[in-house]
């Protein structure tokens, strides 16, 4: 199975945290923003990372590839068959999808992805904007909700922590990664979730990425 992407991508990240937890094999094919290798190109209808080739099947988006692969390889189960807690994990899959990558996405694209991957002007009032409107009402409700158990749902890990993680890594690299002291059961849980084995050696190859692109430019 191929799987199209970058590891900065907080949607290819959540994929590749799966990937791992599951332990199905792969291969990452990197590609960036508006790359035309053309396997990419016929995987993803709208050009967006990640994009998924398994032995034919093409599938685009890291939601539709991961419930595809869950129903390929049911266990260990990551979306639970119990109904609330299958909703729960849809409601922070899609809290992390969309309103928090979109914040983080924000500021990343803007300080960063723009400037030193797309060689233009990001706009940094946009990303000033969302740090200093948007993020502080999400971590607010995220230190709120975080449970006892250290896992958003139930009691052991499923997609939901690792796609509300994901976007911490994002923050992170534009310089706004978790004050333990304002947000401790945020700072405790993601510690917990972005040190596993599936997901802290992709974080680290993509931070020796960052510091490079940083200091090169
Ligand atoms: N909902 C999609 C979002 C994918 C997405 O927006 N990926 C971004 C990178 S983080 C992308 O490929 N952007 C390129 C573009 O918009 O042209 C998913 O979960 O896969």
């Amino acid at each position: 199975m191929i799987i199209y992407g970058s590891v900065v991508s907080p949607f290819v990240r959540k994929l590749l945290g799966y990937l791992g937890e599951k332990g199905i094999d792969f291969e990452l094919k990197g590609v960036g923003i508006g790359d035309p290798d053309p396997g990419f190109r016929a995987a993803s209808p709208l050009s967006k990372m990640p994009a998924m080739d398994d032995d034919g099947f093409m599938l685009a988006d890291s939601s539709a590839i991961i419930h595809y692969l869950e129903a390929k390889h049911p266990k260990p189960e990551m979306i639970p068959s119990d109904p609330q807690e299958r909703g729960q994990v849809i409601w922070w899959e899609e809290f992390g999808d969309t309103v928090f990558a979109a914040c983080s996405g924000k500021m990343f694209f803007n300080r960063i992805v723009a400037p030193k991957f797309l060689g233009r002007e990001g706009d940094l009032a946009a990303a000033a904007l969302a740090e200093s409107e948007e993020l502080p009402k999400l971590l607010a409700y995220l230190e709120d909700a975080i449970p006892a158990s250290g896992f958003l749902v139930g009691d052991r890990l499923t997609l939901a922590d690792l796609a509300v993680a994901s976007p911490l890594i994002n923050l992170r690299h534009c310089g706004a990664g978790i004050d333990p002291e304002a947000y401790p059961k945020i700072a405790a849980w993601s510690g917990g979730i972005l040190s596993r084995a599936s997901m802290a050696p992709w974080i680290a190859k993509e931070e020796r990425l960052i510091a490079k692109v940083l200091e090169t430019s």
